[in-house]
């Protein structure tokens, strides 16, 4: 993995396939691993949101996972300063 590794990480089904994936907030991105009920796939970068280049640091704000649009699929929720940020999976 080209990245640091995730300083955070949560659980969450991305792709609403019934297993939970691995998901992790990076310091250049959030990472994801797809469960395939074994074990998990590789890991990929999903999108650089939500990293240090954007304010994202541990020590300030959370960052977590839930279904908020209710399709299904597992969302990254951020709770910034100056309000809450919503990442949905597509
Ligand atoms: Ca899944
Ligand atoms: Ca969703």
């Amino acid at each position: 993995m080209a990245g640091r590794w995730p300083v955070c990480a949560d659980g969450g089904d991305v792709n609403s396939d019934g297993r939970d994936d691995l998901i992790g907030f990076g310091q250049d991105g959030v990472y994801v691993a797809l469960s395939n009920g074994a074990s998990f796939d590789a890991v990929s970068r999903w999108t650089n949101d939500f990293d240090l280049s954007h304010g994202w640091t541990v020590s300030q704000y959370v960052r977590t996972v839930g279904d908020v649009n209710a399709d299904g699929k597992a969302d990254l929720v951020g709770f910034g300063l100056d309000g809450v940020y919503i990442g949905t999976a597509k």
